[in-house]
């Protein structure tokens, strides 16, 4: 059958309203983001389960993670994510994380029958014996998914009666993955249920006046590590981690930090604001994704704090290393075209620096799942003709490169084979291909990575014809010799 593109305003209408196209004077038209799906249109989402266990809860490392679910959630939920963690421990003890990095994840396993009567009994025993497996663990965490939703079963209950008798947190995530649009839903009610739960519970062995909760960064390939880094030879104090390379323990005592920067605003902005209601601490939100960002942002806790020559120190000390490099990429990549298809956040933290940074044309941001101030922040950044999509789909993405010929693509594991067999390079930029991607040395290897990829000789091979009467893909095979 020849191939068709997929002509999206006449096919789903209604996905008109989910992307713009970016002129002058029309700042006042809203683009529609934030709600469910519409049906037909094969997403990239996570459930909201997957943004409560996947993105905060499943970073903790001395933490049991049990899913309340059939295996599939389970399996799904057992070591997908590359957020490594170190074994330190706040008391100077050692956590014992396997080699993997694949944090304990236990499940209930729930068979049709448990549906039908009731699925308590299972998850009390599942986190019994998850705690006689790994009694070491700190505390436990768990999850309902689509099905226990379904049933409906009580898990505060299991967990209260379960903190008491293993005298240990057990901590339930209301999540059922249909509980909202998106994983950010799941963001929000794993920030809500930390925040009532834990925050407040435990107190930190010592405090200094530079202690500093780290809010919304996930140790993605190690960025956290990066920051953690220059904020130390700063002389601040990271108390508290929400939630990368993190333990149970720093959670409960996030409410003594002197200050919060966070660093997602899509994941994390929700603690941030409940702390500083609730018990006055400040919060700064930060962004350390590319050179200029990251100077700013260094400058800005610099300045909080009266470290401002320290501030001024670190960023000499790593920013003067990689200029020549990047100047170099810049020099390689301008003019190159890019799309950036993230989550949300990165695809606003990211314009910019691109543009400015290496020089490339961003012609087009879409979000899985962004809110509207995460949209009024890609619309401002991106020049005029980019085209902005929200929750995007695999056949606009098809339709957009056949029209855009972009020259790479920043999108995820979901995106990431499919555009390779169109002929366009795209590098991860959930995961990362050889991250960290933040701060001064992971904008360079940002960098590297992209011109790494653009630059293989096999994209020249490769010819995406719409209308090609091949079945494979629609690479034409004569082209590659
Ligand atoms: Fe925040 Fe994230 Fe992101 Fe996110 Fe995510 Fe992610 Fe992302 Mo993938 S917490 S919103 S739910 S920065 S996993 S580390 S990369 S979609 S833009």
């Amino acid at each position: 059958m020849p191939y068709k593109l997929f002509d999206v305003n006449k096919e789903i209408p209604e996905r008109k309203e989910h992307v713009y196209v970016k002129h002058c004077n029309d700042d006042d038209e809203d683009i529609k983001c934030n709600t469910s799906t519409i049906p037909g249109c094969m997403t990239a989402r996570g459930c909201v389960y997957a943004g409560s266990k996947g993105v905060i809860g499943g970073a903790i490392k001395d933490v049991i993670q049990v899913v309340h679910s059939p295996v599939g959630c389970t399996t799904y939920g057992g070591g997908a994510k590359r957020y490594p963690s170190q074994p330190n421990m706040p008391d100077g003890s050692e956590f014992p994380i396997d080699n993997f990095n694949i944090k304990y994840v236990c499940g209930t396993d729930l068979k049709e029958s448990d549906v039908v009567f009731g699925g308590t009994k299972k998850l009390k025993q599942a986190i019994i014996d998850a705690n006689k497996e790994f009694p070491y663990a700190t505390a436990i965490y768990c999850y309902a998914t689509c099905t226990t939703g379904l049933i409906g079963d009580d898990m505060d209950a299991v967990a209260k009666e379960l903190s008491e008798e293993l005298g240990k947190d057990v901590v339930a995530f209301n999540t059922a993955g249909f509980a909202g649009p998106s994983q950010s839903k799941g963001h929000h009610i794993a920030n809500n249920t930390i925040f009532d739960r834990l925050v407040g519970t435990k107190e930190p062995p010592k405090t200094t006046e530079y202690d500093i909760g780290l809010i919304g960064e996930y140790n993605i390939d190690g960025d956290l590590w990066v920051i953690e880094k220059y904020l130390k030879e700063m002389g601040v104090n990271v108390l508290s981690r929400f939630t990368g390379d993190s333990t149970h323990d720093e959670i409960c005592w996030m409410h003594r930090t002197k200050l919060n920067l966070v660093r997602c605003q899509r994941s994390a902005t929700y603690i941030a604001e409940l702390i500083e209601e609730k018990y006055g601490t400040p919060y700064l939100k930060v962004d350390f994704f590319s050179v200029q960002y990251c100077v700013d942002n260094l400058r800005a806790i610099g300045r909080h704090f009266g470290l401002e020559e320290e501030a001024e120190k670190v960023i000499k000390k790593y920013l003067y290393p990689i200029k020549e490099e990047l100047a170099f990429y810049k020099e390689k990549l301008t003019g190159k075209k890019v799309y950036i298809f993230s989550g949300g956040p990165k695809s606003w933290h990211l314009s910019t620096p691109i543009e400015n940074e290496l020089g490339m044309e961003v012609i087009a941001v879409a979000s899985e799942f962004e809110h509207a101030d995460g949209f009024v922040k890609m619309k401002d950044r991106v020049r005029q003709g980019a085209t902005i999509v929200d929750d995007p789909n695999t056949l606009e993405l098809e339709e957009m490169i056949a029209n855009d010929k972009p020259d790479i693509i920043l999108a995820g594991i979901k995106e990431k084979y499919l555009v390779h067999k169109l002929g366009v390079p795209s590098i991860m930029i959930h995961s990362y291909e050889n991250g960290p991607y933040i701060g001064f040395e992971g904008f360079l290897n940002l960098a590297k990575d992209i011109y790494a990829y653009v630059n293989t000789p096999v994209w020249n091979m490769l010819e995406f014809d719409p209308n090609s009467q091949n079945e494979d893909n629609n690479i034409d095979n004569e082209t590659i010799s």
